[in-house]
């Protein structure tokens, strides 16, 4: 059906009509793009059907990467790219007068995800599948994904996304393997044979439906699946009304939200509701799929992987033990040697705020049998310290999996898993030296280190056909499937007839984010200002806020100085914070008030704008990363594991402006000092600070005349009519001493600003700068990463039906 054209064109046309009854003229764009897209699930459905054959046949080893979190974004065009058929396409919907990019529009993000790791957890799918591999995902299937943000007068407010409101077209509903997970109840042991025996009593029982995503890899026939659970009542016999009304409230909630808010006990409970309900219906339904192949369940992890991204799936260790021993019959022994030699975790984070920990109170009724057996790991765990360092109950105490009332999930993935790994190099060494010592010590062999990487097809192909062209144009297309070739772009560094092409491409890349800034905000931007960029979560560590005290500082200079000679610059911001991150918020108001201030005044001569794009997703960063000429990636040195978006700016020809964090370090090791503009102070440095108690940040509001004004900006009502707006952010650089050192930063990222400013003006070097970035971008596809996470942890291999 997509093998020419014309073919396309005649059963498109005749599969409308028979799926909507109605004349060609009188069809939407969204009955094109529901037609389209189950032509492309038909398409795929004969592949589909063959690899997973194929993986029951070959009896090869399978990994499991089970995440609270999938950003996946839209499909339709990367599964249109992915199986080649995209030029197809668009050709013949032209010929029908259809846009393929206004069908496109109408599919909604699948915004299952927060940020960085669930992003990172769907190029992870997509990277899998092109490399043949035999690697599933599953997560849940959110009713509502990340909220939709509004900026109202500047302030954020959060909607209920509602990605499921026309239906899925990519999903399989099987309710035929729908599993049940069991709450709440007690635990009764007794004994059969001489063997003591457990079983769970009067639980509440939640049924998981899959919905099963296929995951198309590029140019390849392997089709993987990304099944996501619902959850839905298990029976509504035997229940008077009320008792029905509440029990199906409280079960569907399990799947309603992402991140529900933890305030509060209830939000506790139906988190960690969540986490069980994804690593149970997981286990059960691997378990039962690989009892239809294989015999023995002794040789399970000789065949079978179970990833656990970052700990929020980390209830598959206990969750495995219990069917192990209860369901099967096995040992302690026996069930703890195929548990810790199936599970593998990853790292993402070493904020303290973000390592999750459960109070007893709360676990052990939701999870009477999973809290029993997480006991009974704690206390051989603690019995084996004490053996190595008998009488030290300080470490003990502290490396428990269980103290103080509360259930360390860190510990417990530490305790039960093969591999530890950290996100990037700098990461994995802070992991292994301060955060994770101890364990480090006794588990050496268990950490290593795979620094991320984000998967080309859909960052530079999808999102940038023009750069794409010209790259392929320029060196052959290898790179695609060998994106370290794009290293054979070194030879065109200097070459003027390349440079200019890549320079028109990024302007065309500008003109039409700025048409989406003026559509969306009202903005007139200049496409020919530096387009300077800062889009991820807002956090305080990221320090979006030091973007904005030098912004105000430039704006201070120009209005001293009308005629100051300086680059123009539009500075874009996007961002959600998290709904119960006040702080958070009142940096989204800050950049908008600023953004309001500096656009509308007229002196200083449109050198400065200052954006704030409403909604930051997927969809969007797509038309962002490739527009962008600078790239802001200035956390606190050692707080950001590693970043992803620092390696979308790069493959798309942007410079950095960094700190030496996280995968920044790898970047700057590969482009060189001369094409990044690294400031501030370094991890050792950062980590030293902390240990000696932090600084006086006041000396630096007291002796630095430019943060004294700033500050005094935002005190004295000059952003805001409501002279106490912004005294959170105040009381934070100086009252509270500047936890995350901005205004230790503020001078040299002040001086590495002008180097930009500077630089940008030699429009040639700064071209041969953006090609040796993007030449060496291939380093960071996520291609990369996944052979390393297949060969050194989950020791899987290729297959091709
Ligand atoms: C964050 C949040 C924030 C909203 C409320 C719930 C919640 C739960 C967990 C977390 C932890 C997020 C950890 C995370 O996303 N880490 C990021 O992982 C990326 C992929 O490895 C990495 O590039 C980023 O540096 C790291 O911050």
């Amino acid at each position: 059906m997509f093998s020419n054209k014309e073919n396309f064109k005649t059963y498109f046309l005749q599969k409308l009509e028979m799926t909507y009854g109605k004349p060609f003229e009188d069809c939407t764009n969204s009955d094109h793009f529901q037609t389209l897209g189950h032509m492309i699930r038909e398409y795929v459905s004969g592949d589909w059907i063959n690899t997973n054959e194929l993986y029951r046949r070959n009896k090869g080893k399978q990994v499991y990467y089970l995440s609270i979190e999938f950003l996946l974004g839209r499909l339709l065009h990367h599964n249109l790219i992915n199986l080649g058929i995209d030029k197809v396409v668009e050709e013949g919907f032209a010929d029908l007068g259809i846009d393929l990019s206004d069908i496109e529009e109408i599919e909604c993000d699948a915004g299952l995800g927060n940020g960085g790791l669930g992003r990172l957890a769907a190029c992870f799918l997509d990277s899998l599948a092109t490399l043949n591999l035999p690697g599933h995902g599953f997560g849940i299937r959110y009713k509502h994904g990340l909220f939709e943000q509004k900026i109202v007068d500047g302030y954020q407010l959060e909607l209920p996304e509602q990605w499921l409101r026309h239906g899925q077209v990519w999903e399989v509903r099987k309710e035929d393997l729908a599993v049940d997970i069991s709450f709440w109840g007690h635990v009764d042991s007794y004994d059969k044979d001489g063997k003591l025996q457990f079983r769970h009593l009067n639980a509440e029982t939640v049924t998981a439906v899959p919905h099963d995503i296929p995951v198309i890899g590029y140019n390849s026939s392997t089709v993987n699946t990304l099944r996501l659970w619902n959850a839905e009542p298990a029976s509504l016999l035997a229940k008077d009304v009320a008792d029905i009304m509440k029990y199906k409230r409280e079960t569907e909630a399990i799947s309603e939200f992402l991140y529900p808010d933890d305030a509060h006990d209830e939000g506790k409970i139906l988190r960690l509701k969540q986490q069980y309900f994804l690593v149970s219906s997981s286990l059960q339904s691997i378990i039962k799929d690989y009892k239809q192949q294989y015999k023995d369940i002794k040789d399970f992890h000789e065949h079978v992987s179970i990833h656990v991204n970052d700990t929020h799936p980390v209830l598959a260790i206990p969750e495995l033990m219990r069917i192990l021993i209860d369901k099967e019959g096995l040992s302690w022994n026996d069930a703890w040697t195929i548990t810790t030699g199936a599970i593998s975790y990853t790292n993402h984070t070493t904020l303290s705020e973000a390592l999750e920990k459960w109070p007893i109170s709360i676990f052990q009724p939701l999870l009477p049998r999973i809290y029993m057996i997480i006991n009974e790991i704690n206390e051989r765990f603690c019995q084996q310290l004490w053996d190595i360092y008998p009488g030290d109950f300080n470490r003990i105490e502290n490396m428990a999996i269980i103290a103080h009332g509360m259930v360390k999930m860190a510990h417990l993935a530490l305790v039960g898993s093969h591999s530890v790994n950290g996100v990037a190099e700098i990461h994995t060494e802070i992991l292994k030296k301060r955060e994770m010592a101890e364990f480090y010590q006794i588990f050496p062999e268990k950490f290593n280190n795979k620094t991320n990487g984000i998967t080309h097809r859909r960052w530079l192909i999808k999102s940038n056909p023009k750069l794409t062209s010209l790259i392929s144009n320029t060196i052959g297309t290898e790179w695609i499937e060998t994106p370290s070739n794009l290293e054979k772009l070194l030879a065109y560094k200097q070459d003027s007839s390349f440079l200019e092409q890549l320079s028109t491409v990024k302007q065309e890349n500008k003109q039409k984010l700025a048409t989406i800034i003026k559509d969306s905000n009202g903005i007139i931007v200049d496409p020919h200002s530096i387009f300077d960029i800062q889009v991820k979560r807002l956090h305080a560590y990221k320090r979006q806020l030091l973007n904005v005290l030098h912004i105000i500082h430039l704006y201070n200079r120009l209005k001293e100085n009308p005629s100051l000679p300086i680059t123009p610059r539009t500075f874009v911001f996007g961002a959600k914070a998290s709904p119960g991150y006040y702080y958070a918020k009142k940096i989204i108001k800050l950049i908008n008030a600023v953004a309001e201030k500096i656009n509308q005044d007229k002196t200083i001569e449109d050198k400065l704008k200052v954006v704030f794009l409403e909604n930051y997703r997927v969809s969007l960063a797509e038309h962002i990363f490739p527009a962008a000429d600078v790239s802001e990636q200035i956390s606190t040195a050692s707080k950001e594991a590693s970043g992803t978006g620092n390696m979308k700016f790069m493959i798309n020809g942007a410079l950095t402006v960094g700190t030496l964090d996280g995968a920044n370090i790898e970047m700057r090791d590969l482009v060189g000092d001369e094409n990044i503009f690294i400031f501030g102070m370094n991890p050792d440095q950062v980590l030293e600070l902390y240990k000696n108690g932090g600084y006086k940040s006041a000396e630096y509001y007291h002796h630095d005349k430019r943060i004294h004004q700033v500050i005094d900006q935002l005190k004295n009502g000059f952003f805001s009519t409501n002279i106490n707006e912004f005294e959170p952010i105040v009381d934070s650089l100086l009252t509270e001493n500047d936890q995350y050192f901005l205004l230790k930063d503020f001078h040299s990222y002040a001086s590495v600003q002008e180097a930009v400013d500077k630089a940008y003006q030699d429009k040639q070097k700064w071209l041969e700068k953006c090609t040796v970035n993007i030449a060496k971008a291939g380093h960071f596809s996520s291609d990369r990463t996944i052979k390393e996470y297949a060969e050194e942890i989950w020791n899987i291999k290729g297959l091709v039906h």
